[in-house]
């Protein structure tokens, strides 16, 4: 059995992930190097434990420890390296988490819906009555969490492909995977690798536990499942064992609930709530229990967020969406034509798809940042796109575009890097524009 009393550490990254860690470990008295090439004036020092070693302005590995790195510190970097050269093992927080973990794990991964599905699987365990902390790649290290549970809590964590390409021990209760598709080719190089990295939320699970699948996804198809682990599989078939049609959801062959009882939009919607569902149901909750938390869910900021109604227009902030696969479900979730603020950092991702849907399901698209050439060629000719500089540009363009009774959706289709610091940035800033075109020009 691991102990974490066994070993030292140093912690590679000193930003939300890098301090909790560093901070739980100090807590319970281990010894601690955390470092980050940041200069000691950018770092959040101020919030780390008092015992924690620091070294600003570089990393930094004592050999044979067990390095705990973040996600967003990249394959084959300097750093990376050297976690590898000199570690005796590197770990996500995630994985040194689950070591320490009381309580069992619903760990949630895949390309598109992850926070949704996961902030929904907590809804749905607290409205059960579950004592459940909700954290990960969501927004909130799990780190954090850690001391406040208990063997009768359940921990539901968000986990990226950064953060599951160091799980080597990860085994959770519970695994969903929404889907697969193209992303983050810039981090693992090829999608191969990609997918190897998602491949391990289930890689060391067995007999008595569960696994969630989207059926319908032509990769996930191919993949070969852990023996003995109990499958669940939702998707738009009847063969499945949560599926959905037009009207309703359907479990173990009975209806369970219609899409009307409930108030997340879109298709894609119903999938995450197939994937929550297959995730508690007859495992932690019975559908009494956790269906009045399901019709009352609202859903995330920078999904879908309503923003607010200019002269009769509508807008709506889904930043989240940072993959042209995450776009595509945006412009499948309406049946109305809309105006699209699309663009951001390049990343490589591939944009063909996107485009001709731009053309078949959009009024017209407004581009911006340094992939807008890109998606722009994508576009069938002859669709309205309009090329601007930046993200206030492509809200002034689109409120003088827009007519009453139509409706604006920022669905980037790109990270955000470069303009802004993370999704979370970019959607604050569209929201701020739109409040202030609201008092302005609202009238
Ligand atoms: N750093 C080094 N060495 C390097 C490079 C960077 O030490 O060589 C340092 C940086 O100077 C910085 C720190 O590492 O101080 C940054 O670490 P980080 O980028 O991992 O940031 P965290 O705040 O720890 O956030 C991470 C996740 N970020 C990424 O995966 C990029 C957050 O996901 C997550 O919410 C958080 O941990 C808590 O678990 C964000 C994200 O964008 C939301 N995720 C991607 C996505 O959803 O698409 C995967």
């Amino acid at each position: 059995m691991w102990k974490a009393s066994e070993h030292r550490f140093s912690v590679l990254g000193l930003a939300r992930t890098g301090v909790a860690a560093a901070n739980w470990l100090a807590m319970h008295g281990m010894d601690v190097l955390a470092s980050d090439p940041k200069p000691a004036g950018e770092l959040p020092l101020d919030r780390l434990h008092p015992a924690v070693k620091t070294v600003p302005g570089r990393n930094e590995v004592r050999e044979g420890d067990v390095v705990v790195i973040s996600p967003g510190i990249k394959p084959h970097t300097p750093a990376w390296n050297l976690a590898h050269e000199k570690g005796s093992e590197v770990l996500s927080d995630i994985d040194l988490f689950a070591r320490l973990c009381p309580c069992p794990i619903v760990a949630v991964t895949g390309t598109d819906g992850k926070s949704t599905t996961t902030a929904l699987i907590g809804e749905l365990l607290r409205g059960a009555g579950n004592d459940t902390f909700v954290g990960g790649n969501i927004g909130w290290a799990c780190m954090e969490g850690l001391d406040g549970l208990t063997p009768q809590s359940v921990a539901v964590l968000e986990v990226s492909c950064f953060q599951l390409t160091h799980c080597p021990t990860f085994s959770p209760a519970v695994a969903v995977v929404t889907n697969i598709a193209e992303d983050h080719v810039e981090y693992h190089g090829t999608f191969q690798a990609y997918v190897e990295a998602k491949q391990m939320i289930y890689a060391n699970m067995g007999p008595g536990q569960r696994l969630v699948v989207n059926g319908d996804d032509p990769e996930i198809a191919k993949w070969r499942l852990p023996e003995g682990v109990e499958v669940r599989r939702f998707g738009w078939q009847d063969r499945f064992e949560l599926w959905a049609d037009d009207r309703a959801v359907y479990v173990d062959g009975r209806r369970q609930h219609g899409h009307d009882e409930l108030r997340l939009p879109g298709r894609h919607n119903v999938e995450n709530i197939m994937a929550a569902v297959a995730a508690v149901e007859g495992r932690f909750a019975t559908p009494e229990r956790f269906l009045p938390a399901l019709r009352g869910f609202a859903g995330l900021e920078h999904r879908m967020e309503f923003v607010a109604e200019i002269r009769g227009v509508s807008w709506y902030n889904d930043s989240k969406a940072t993959n042209p696969h995450a776009a595509t479900a945006v412009l499948n979730a309406f049946s109305d034509r809309f105006w699209l603020l699309a663009g951001g950092y390049e990343k490589g991702s591939d944009f063909s798809e996107l485009g001709k849907l731009v053309g078949e399901k959009t009024l017209g698209a407004v581009l911006f940042g340094v992939t807008k050439h890109r998606i722009a060629d994508t576009i069938p000719a002859g669709h309205p796109v309009h090329l601007v500089e930046n993200l206030p540009q492509a809200v002034q363009r689109a409120f003088e575009l827009a007519r009453p009774g139509q409706r604006v959706i920022l669905a980037p289709a790109c990270a955000s890097f470069g303009e802004f610091k993370d999704f979370e940035h970019r959607g604050h800033v569209f929201k701020e524009l739109v409040r202030r075109l609201a008092q302005t020009r609202g009238a």
